[in-house]
C-alpha cells in the first residue's frame, strides 16, 4: 500500500500527496478512525489505498512527531519565526516568548529577521544595526539559525529556501512583520494575503481558512496559515518554561536541587552562568518575567 502525506483537508476529504509526485489523491478517511477517536490531520503521513474512481481511502495514520492545534498540522518540524527589524521594531521579549512556545511544541526554529531594507540612514539606523547584530550573535550562540532578509529586495531568500527544504515548515511571528510577503517571495505561485491587500478590501485580518501544505521546490512543505498566535502560558506547566530555554535546559542537570526554578535556589547552575555572563541578561530577565506572568495567569483563573 502506498504512503503519502495529507496536504489538505476539506469537506470530509483528505488530499494525499503520494511519495512519487503527481496530483494529490482525494481520499475518504476510514470509519475506524472515528470509532477510535482519531482524526487525520494535514501533515499526517498515511498509508492509503486507491479505489476505482480515482479516489482513495486513508487506511492508517503513521505516528506523529508533533501536533499543533493552531493551525491543526501534524509533523511540522521547523518554525520560521519572523521578526522585523523596523515597524514593528525587534522585541527580544516577544522573540523569547515565541521560542518558548515553539520549543514546547517540539519544533526547531529558524529566526528570520525581516525588512532589512527599511533600516533608515543615520544614528537611528546605526542603533538598529547594532541591535540586530547583537541579536544575531546571541541567538546563534544558543544554537538557532538566524537569517536576515528583505522580501522587497529579494535578499536572503536563497539561504532561507535551503534551510526550509525537506521540512514541514510553519510560519510564526506577530502581525505585520512580513510573514505573508516572505512566503509570497519564497514560494512562486503562492499568494498569501498581505496586510496591505486586506486593508484595501476592508476584510478582517482573522479570516479563518483551511490550512494547506504548499510544496516547496527543494522538497518539503510550508503551511499556508501561521501558527503560535496564542502566546499565553495556559498550555505550559511552570516547570516547563525553563526547559524551553535551550541554554538553561543544558545546565539544569547541574543545579543542586531537582525541580530548581533558577530563581532563588542555592547552587543553581543557571544563576551561576548568568553571574558569569554565560547566559545573556535579556534571556534570564525574560525567563523571570514569564515565570511571573505564568503565576499571575494562574491566580486569575
Ligand atoms: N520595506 C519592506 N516592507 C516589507 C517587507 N516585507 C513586508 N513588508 C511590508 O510590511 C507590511 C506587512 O507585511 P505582511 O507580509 O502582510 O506581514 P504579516 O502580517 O506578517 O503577514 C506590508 O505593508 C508589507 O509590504 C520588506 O522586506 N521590506
Ligand atoms: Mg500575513
Ligand atoms: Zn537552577
Amino acid at each position: 500500500m502506498p504512503e503519502g502525506i495529507i496536504v489538505k483537508a476539506l469537506s470530509g476529504y483528505y488530499y494525499v500527496q503520494g511519495e512519487h509526485g503527481g496530483e494529490p489523491v482525494q481520499c475518504r478517511g476510514r470509519g475506524i478512525f472515528k470509532k477510535r477517536g482519531e482524526s487525520p490531520l494535514v501533515g499526517d503521513r498515511v498509508v492509503y489505498g486507491e479505489t476505482e474512481n480515482g479516489e482513495g481511502t486513508v487506511d492508517e495514520i503513521l505516528p506523529r512527531s508533533s501536533e499543533l492545534a493552531r493551525p491543526p498540522v501534524a509533523n511540522a518540524d521547523l518554525a520560521v519565526l519572523a521578526f522585523s527589524v523596523v515597524r514593528p521594531e525587534l522585541s527580544l521579549g516577544l522573540l523569547d516568548k515565541f521560542l518558548v512556545h515553539i520549543e514546547h511544541a517540539g519544533l526547531d526554529a529558524v529566526i528570520v529577521l525581516t525588512k532589512l531594507d527599511r533600516i533608515p540612514e543615520g544614528e537611528e539606523g546605526e542603533r538598529i544595526r547594532r541591535d540586530v547584530a547583537a541579536a544575531e550573535a546571541l541567538y546563534s550562540a544558543i544554537g538557532y539559525r538566524v537569517l536576515k532578509t528583505s522580501a522587497h529586495r529579494g535578499e536572503g531568500l536563497d539561504e532561507l529556501r535551503t534551510v526550509l527544504a525537506g521540512h514541514i515548515n510553519v510560519l510564526a511571528g506577530q502581525s505585520g512583520v512580513g510573514k505573508s510577503s516572505l512566503v509570497n517571495a519564497l514560494v512562486p505561485g503562492l499568494q498569501l494575503e498581505t496586510n496591505e491587500i486586506s486593508d484595501k478590501l476592508g476584510r478582517g485580518k482573522h479570516t479563518t481558512r483551511h490550512v494547506e501544505l504548499v510544496p516547496l521546490a527543494g522538497g518539503g512543505y510550508m503551511a499556508d496559515t501561521p501558527g503560535f498566535s496564542q502566546l499565553d502560558f495556559a498550555e505550559l506547566g511552570i516547570d516547563e518554561i525553563g526547559s524551553c530555554f535551550r541554554e538553561f535546559a543544558e545546565l539544569s542537570s547541574s543545579c543542586k536541587f531537582r525541580g530548581c526554578t533558577h530563581t532563588h535556589e542555592p547552587q543553581c547552575a543557571v544563576l551561576e552562568a548568568k553571574e558569569q555572563g554565560r547566559i545573556a541578561d535579556s534571556r534570564y530577565d525574560n525567563y523571570a518575567s514569564f515565570m511571573t506572568e505564568w503565576k499571575e495567569n494562574k491566580r486569575r483563573y
